[in-house]
């Protein structure tokens, strides 16, 4: 931890005003939908957290209250007040108005929000209705408020504390004028705040739903050994969880990770409470060490037989492979496409150094543990080998090949992957109807057929010789696994279409899995997209509207009633219509699409597919640990945690990752 540093106000170096981020407020938080308002936040959070980082913090409370604000509550040193020389206002009212003006002193720390996030409170402050802000320090209590930014009035002393408990406490109320929603989710929220605890395990996070009635405390006393168990809640794990620690060149290290009985590699790493998604040199760093070591260790100690033709790779050592790492970098790099790659090169050999000398020491003092895992690896490597025998086996049928593109694959004409885009429909009819609808320019259409496999549950070979899935690889075109090259993908972006029912729910999820096990790069790039298919159509004589979801129907529905006084609305399957056409000129119609396949092709084109008018969702991982947990409950084998999750979220139709 670096030392208490003393703060003084005219370290805050001086950016710009805040109406840029009320006029383009995109550009500092990603979007204006729920997501950008969770920003907000993390934002807040991720600054109390940084006091912990810093050594100053043991809580943070947050509160979603009645009134549909939020209060972030920390025990940290508290923003300053002293008035800063330059500005001649307090170091608090710069710090809520300025931009980054917060994140720009005190490099010697290590910070969430001088990272990725890093856009400052004053964002948070920026697109707030109003926002009120007390703190605690030196003894007293000092209280500002803000609206839309803008101070209503200079930092007042409202009161005095006894002993030391300093903090800072922020209440705001994101402006409804700048988001579309306004609406905070408890479980996105608590996501957050799990991990966030998971990694600091001095830190107690306290979730409490004024609304809903909800509350959460999280606190691991384990930290990061905590969270690989929890990760592997649903997996079998064959030893005690490892756990290394250490420190070089100002780097703090902790990596935590164990062996089940799953197929799957699953590394989440961190950087600064930072996910880094796109992984970086910390994870180089740690594969290469884990490689080097078990395989030392498996040759000095005679674990592989002499004659045996196997050898280890690294593919070997991570299959079933559990592991969190997290890592403290002073100023981190961050790269990528979502600027979630760790780039600083020093880190690599900081990484292997730790990782190499520690996993040899607890591997000389745990030898049945040792030769547990290196059996493990000894029988992925040998099904590796009968895996790999399938797939040139399959490649040979050329299945795999992007110059033998599948049969029923309508591909686009132009030859350019940053314009074009491919959609995997459900069902040949639908799919039939994408192919007349789309623009054959730079629409692909790859029908599959009803459930693909589930990846979750098979080995590669098993999963190469499915001819759905050799289908999509074959027209994605960048290989599959590890051999997965995201430069050579034929499209840029991949939009899966399926029907707004449980069915095609549960096929858009069987995709979802694949793409996060096999092409996982594809979703950390942002380029695979769900459609959005219109659940209803309005009819009120001439006028034809759609509604994407309820409340847009509702609205629909109070317009067109209010333009014809109150005529009784029915519900009318659209094959009615067709039976009986006179009932097209009486009253509203409301027909609910039950599939794509009810469309024709030019309502498919205008509704779902035309790029000016459509909507479509793009898949984020937000939080890697969140998504790898959803497809182990969704998809895995143990049947009560499945059941309990799909209870806890029957009412949401859609799954975000
Ligand atoms: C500026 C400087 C210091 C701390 C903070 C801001 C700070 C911001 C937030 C936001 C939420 N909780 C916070 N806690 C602290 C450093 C203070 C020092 O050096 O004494």
């Amino acid at each position: 931890m670096p030392n208490g540093n003393n703060y003084t106000a005219e370290n805050i170096n001086v950016l710009k005003g805040l109406e840029a981020v009320r006029k383009r407020p995109a550009m500092y938080i990603g979007d204006i939908g729920s997501r950008g308002l969770h920003h907000l936040i993390n934002e807040v959070v991720d600054n109390a957290i940084d006091e912990a980082l810093a050594g100053y913090n043991d809580r943070v409370i947050l509160t979603l209250n009645k009134d549909g604000t939020v209060t972030v509550e920390d025990r940290g040193r508290g923003i300053p007040v002293d008035i800063h020389p330059e500005e001649k206002r307090s170091a608090l009212e710069v710090v809520m108005t300025v931009l980054h003006a917060g994140g720009k002193f005190d490099k010697n720390s290590y910070k969430v929000s001088g990272g990725l996030h890093g856009v400052g409170v004053s964002v948070v402050n920026a697109l707030s209705e109003w926002l009120k802000v007390e703190i605690r320090r030196d003894g007293n209590i000092y209280f500002q408020e803000y609206r839309c930014g803008d101070p209503v009035a200079d930092v007042k002393k409202i009161g005095t504390y006894k002993g030391d408990a300093t903090g800072t406490k922020i209440t705001f109320k994101p402006d409804k004028e700048i988001f579309k929603v306004v609406k905070f989710n408890f479980e996105t929220i608590a996501e957050r705040m799990r991990e966030l605890a998971y990694l600091n395990k001095e830190v107690t996070m306290f979730l409490k739903d004024e609304v809903e009635n909800l509350e959460e405390t999280f606190r691991f006393k384990g930290g990061i050994i905590d969270f690989v168990k929890y990760l592997d809640e649903n997996r079998e794990a064959f030893h005690k969880t490892i756990y290394i620690e250490g420190e070089k060149e100002d780097t703090p290290l902790e990596i935590a990770f164990e062996y089940n009985s799953s197929f799957t590699e699953n590394i989440h790493t961190y950087v600064n409470n930072i996910n880094t998604i796109e992984g970086g040199t910390h994870l180089v760093g740690f594969k290469t060490a884990l490689t080097r070591t078990f395989n030392n260790y498996a040759n000095k100690n005679g674990l592989i037989k002499e004659n045996s033709k196997i050898t280890l790779t690294g593919e070997d050592f991570r299959e079933g492979l559990t592991a969190v790492i997290s890592v403290k970098v002073m100023e981190p790099q961050f790269e990528g496409q979502t600027k979630t790659k760790l780039g600083n090169s020093e880190v690599k050999s900081i990484v292997e150094t730790i990782v190499g000398e520690k996993l040899s020491e607890y591997l000389e003092e745990n030898p049945a543990v040792a030769k547990k895992i290196i059996e493990k690896c000894i029988r992925t490597a040998e099904a590796r080998e009968a895996a790999r025998k399938a797939r040139d086996l399959v490649r040979r049928k050329n299945a795999l090949d992007s110059l033998h593109l599948p049969g029923k694959l309508a591909d686009c004409s132009i030859n350019d992957p940053e314009h074009c885009e491919v959609y995997i429909v459900e069902g040949d009819s639908a799919g039939g109807s994408a192919k007349q609808g789309r623009d054959r320019r730079f629409q692909a259409i790859l029908p599959i057929k009803g459930k693909i496999l589930n990846v979750e549950k098979a080995k590669l070979n098993k999963i190469l010789e499915n001819t759905e899935i050799q289908s999509m690889v074959a027209a994605i075109g960048a290989g599959i696994g590890d051999e997965f090259d995201s430069s050579k993908t034929r499209y840029g972006k991949i939009i899966l279409m399926t029907d707004a029912d449980v069915d095609g729910s549960h096929i858009r999820t069987l995709l979802l899995t694949f793409f996060y096990r096999h092409m996982k790069d594809l979703i950390t790039a942002g380029k695979v997209y769900i459609a959005q298919p219109p659940l209803y159509k309005i009819k009120k004589g001439k006028e034809e509207v759609y509604a994407f979801d309820d409340d847009e129907r509702d609205k629909i529905l109070k317009r067109m009633r209010s333009e014809s006084k109150g005529k009784e609305d029915k519900i009318i399957e659209p094959k009615d219509i067709e039976e009986n056409p006179e009932l097209n000129t009486k009253g509203i119609f409301i027909s609910r699409y039950k599939g794509l396949g009810e469309m024709n092709p030019e309502q498919l084109w205008s509704t779902t597919m035309n790029p000016e008018t459509r909507t479509v969702l793009q898949v984020n991982v937000e939080s890697a640990a969140a998504a790898d947990k959803i497809f182990e409950t969704l998809m895995g084998d143990a049947v009560e945690p499945r059941r309990e999750f799909i209870q806890k979220h029957a009412k949401y139709a859609k799954i975000d990752v």
